[in-house]
């Protein structure tokens, strides 16, 4: 097989190299700029784990305080435009006017998320529940929030179903998966046109023995009968240990079929810590199979989002920082040399293509990054401008500790 006979082994930088030339060096600037990503209301709420929610000085104790923090995100990094709901966590009674509200603050509402696992009849489960009458009550529920997302012009429910079972034996499976196939179905015909519904799965927690929707083929498979406007979300902290995450990713966007993404890091569950923290080679080649497909001619609509729940780290740096991580595993991507990559495929070459993978992972984006911040007339380094703006030391004084928990956590 033929070796890179012209390739020094300190590996490649095509950013500090004449390598990349002034026109593709523009058109990734191009690309950072216009990459958006969507920032969850519950993020910027206390939060924590079964053990303890710690209070964090000024954390936002309702919608409208988690969309001043969303829209301070979005000024410092210029691409969260979109605040992801919760509900009932940010349930409000005139819609019109947190449309209004979010509006003047510079940001919209994006995907309208419901929760079917925090009310009592939910035992045994939501949307597969063996009484008719839960059933129905969470069916009803996702339809509110269909009627909310069309109150706040989103155009995206996101679909997290905690249902499952704790011990073999204790409910059908079969007869779960078709009550599931059956709800699902009266919720996908309430859909406004245009409307999608984002399906993600979880292999475990809140149930142990068996998760109705336990991993991506069964979301897929759901997604399928439903129709078009059913899609795939993967949210990055839902797979078993070792998982090969950036293989579903390829796997869905070839089949068409990847709506979403939820991403956040784990170690060991579904940690929820910042996004790239503790895998960020893992991360990177997630966005290597995205920016290989985007160049495809039917590149799909993908809606980026954050899902995390910060425990013992400031809410609003916490949340920048996963953006600034997520923008530098997408100009790391945008920097592999894709011919060189299918070269060396194609000549069996298997460590000269890792290391055109490697390359691009071991570039210094920052420089970049700071640039593409620069041209959006923004302070390169936002942590630094939210650190200097005084904004944390305000919330702290002017928002006092609220007694009940508007993130939707016991305690908080
Ligand atoms: C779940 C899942 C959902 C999120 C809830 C709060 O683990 O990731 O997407 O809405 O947590
Ligand atoms: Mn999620
Ligand atoms: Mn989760």
């Amino acid at each position: 097989m033929k070796q890179e006979q012209d390739q020094p082994n300190v590996g490649r930088d095509r950013l500090a190299s004449e390598e990349l030339g002034a026109a593709e060096r523009r058109s990734v600037l191009e690309a950072i700029k216009r990459f958006t990503i969507e920032t969850p209301s519950w993020g910027y709420g206390d939060s924590g784990t079964r053990f303890k929610v710690f209070h964090w000085p000024g954390a936002a104790r309702n919608l409208r305080e988690k969309l001043a923090d969303a829209a301070l995100v979005h000024r410092l990094t210029g691409v969260c435009p979109r605040v992801a709901i919760h509900i009932p966590w940010d349930k409000e009674d005139d819609w019109e006017a947190v449309k209004a509200y979010a509006a003047g603050l510079g940001v919209r509402i994006g995907a309208v998320n419901p929760n079917l696992f925090q009310d009592e009849e939910y035992r045994f489960g939501s949307l597969c529940h063996p009484d008719p009458a839960v059933r129905r009550r969470a069916v009803q529920h996702v339809l509110e929030c269909i009627q909310i997302a069309r109150a706040v012009d989103s155009d995206t429910i996101s679909l997290w179903l905690a249902d499952g079972t704790n011990y073999p034996g204790q409910d059908d499976l079969r007869a779960r998966k078709h009550r599931l196939e059956e709800t699902l179905a009266e919720i996908y015909a309430a859909l406004a046109p245009g409307m999608r519904l984002l399906i993600e799965y979880k292999f475990f927690e809140p149930a142990f023995y068996h998760t109705d929707l336990a991993d991506w083929g069964m979301a897929y498979t759901l997604a399928r009968k439903l129709g078009p406007q059913a899609r795939v979300l993967v949210d990055t902290g839902h797979h078993p240990q070792g998982t090969n995450l950036a293989h579903i990713v390829a796997f869905l966007l070839d089949e068409e079929i990847l709506g979403g993404f939820h991403f956040n890091d784990r170690r060991y569950a579904d940690d929820d810590l910042i996004v790239g923290s503790q895998h960020p080679f893992e991360l990177f080649l997630v966005f290597n199979e995205l920016v290989a497909a985007a160049s495809q001619p039917q590149a799909p609509r993908i809606d980026y989002m954050i899902d995390q729940s910060h425990n013992i780290e400031p809410k609003i740096e916490a949340m920048i920082q996963s953006v600034l991580h997520i923008q530098s595993a997408y100009a790391r991507a945008l920097l592999v040399d894709r011919q060189r990559l299918s070269q060396a495929q194609a000549a069996g070459d298997v460590l000269g293509a890792y290391r055109v993978l490697r390359d691009a992972f071991e570039t210094d984006v920052r420089p970049l990054l700071a640039q593409a911040r620069e041209e959006m007339g923004l302070d390169p380094d936002p942590i630094a401008a939210f650190r200097r703006s005084g904004y944390a030391d305000e919330v702290a004084r002017t928002r006092p500790a609220s007694r009940s928990g508007a993130s939707g956590y016991p305690g908080a």
